[in-house]
């Protein structure tokens, strides 16, 4: 039997004709689909990969509104390009950077909006929070009221910056609704647009990620995943390198630095992840076989490495990099 009935925690057609495509339940009368329920119940999860043509329509059908949309970013990843949905759509905007909790404490969130201002996209105004420590949920819900235009503000962003969690957690402070989004590490959980009342005046539109295919996360194996995605505050680890020693990073990256005076790189990367130093990077090969990139860093530029984090480098200096062909890495004046 098909209708027109959508899962609660992802918004997919539901549908009980094959289990084998996406919004399959055993009963059309449930609320989620079988996929969801394994993720909520089991925290067994299953990758869906969808193309990104599917979600520049939906964001095209929100550019046709006059709402006030949140585009939720994660700060351990600001993306390379971060212009990319303010392209498609032109609605009043705030910037919402998640994941707080995971970034040193000792990183000023000023530094943060000055670094995101320089950028010279149109934001009414930029946010730093934490859905996880429920951090500056209240002012941000201040803000929207603020902002919005009508009852309805869309919730935009990449791949799991945490828009569905952030819902939740302003379905748990500000409503008497149940109904819970799926959430989870891996990318692409949420498949289509959720709407949820909050109260009389703010319906929230939840929608599916934009992928990052330049994404780490999109690279390696769902445990991986898990290890990549900091869930503690990320302590930073500094090494002091010479010329022709070189930094391993489980078998994700080598970076080796060849030209330059001492120099000191500190990585922001999730605590979980083993990092092995080289003393002579002629003794080692490992990883040599990934794809080079050589960079020039000028002084104090972080090395951003699209999922996994980023990498501060103080002084001036040539690296090379060796890493999957298809992750993204770019450079840009240090967020430190
Ligand atoms: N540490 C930390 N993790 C968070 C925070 N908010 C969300 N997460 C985690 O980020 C991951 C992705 O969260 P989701 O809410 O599924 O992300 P999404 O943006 O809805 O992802 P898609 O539906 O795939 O587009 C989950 O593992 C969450 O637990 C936060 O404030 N801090
Ligand atoms: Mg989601």
């Amino acid at each position: 039997m098909s209708n027109e009935k959508r899962c609660t925690g992802c918004g997919v057609l539901l549908q009980d004709e094959n289990i084998l495509q996406e919004g399959y339940t055993t009963n059309i009368e449930n609320d989620l689909c079988q996929r969801c329920f394994r993720m909520k119940n089991y925290g067994e999860y299953q990758v869906i990969t969808k193309s990104n043509d599917e979600y520049i329509d939906i964001l095209k059908e929100v550019g046709k509104t006059k709402d006030l949309v949140l585009y939720i970013t994660d700060l351990l990843n600001i993306e390379k390009n971060i212009e990319q949905i303010r392209s498609i759509i032109k609605n009043k905007m705030i910037l919402v950077l998640n994941k707080m909790d995971v970034f040193p404490k000792s990183v000023k969130e000023s530094k943060l909006k000055m670094y995101l201002a320089s950028k010279d996209i149109n934001f009414e105004e930029i946010i730093v929070i934490s859905t996880e420590k429920n951090y500056n949920i209240d002012y941000l819900l201040k803000r929207i009221k603020y902002f919005q235009t009508s009852k309805n503000v869309y919730v935009v962003g990449h791949t799991n910056a945490g828009k569905s969690s952030l819902i939740n957690k302003l379905i748990k402070n500000y409503s008497d609704k149940s109904q819970e989004l799926t959430m989870s590490p891996l990318p692409s959980t949420t498949l289509n647009m959720v709407s949820i009342d909050i109260n009389n005046y703010l319906t929230l539109i939840d929608t599916p990620g934009l992928v990052d295919y330049g994404s780490m996360l999109n690279h390696v194996s769902p445990e991986m995943v898990k290890k990549i995605s900091a869930k503690k505050e990320i302590k930073p680890r500094t090494y002091q390198l010479r010329k022709n020693q070189s930094i391993i990073i489980e078998d994700l990256v080598r970076i080796d630095y060849v030209e330059g005076e001492k120099n000191s790189f500190t990585l922001f990367i999730s605590n979980d992840l083993k990092v092995k130093r080289l003393l002579n990077l002629f003794n080692n090969d490992a990883l040599k076989e990934k794809n080079k990139i050589t960079y020039e860093m000028k002084y104090d530029e972080d090395l951003a490495i699209s999922g996994l984090g980023f990498i501060k480098i103080v002084n001036k200096g040539t690296i090379n990099i060796y890493i999957d062909k298809d992750v993204d890495t770019f450079t840009r004046k240090s967020l430190i």
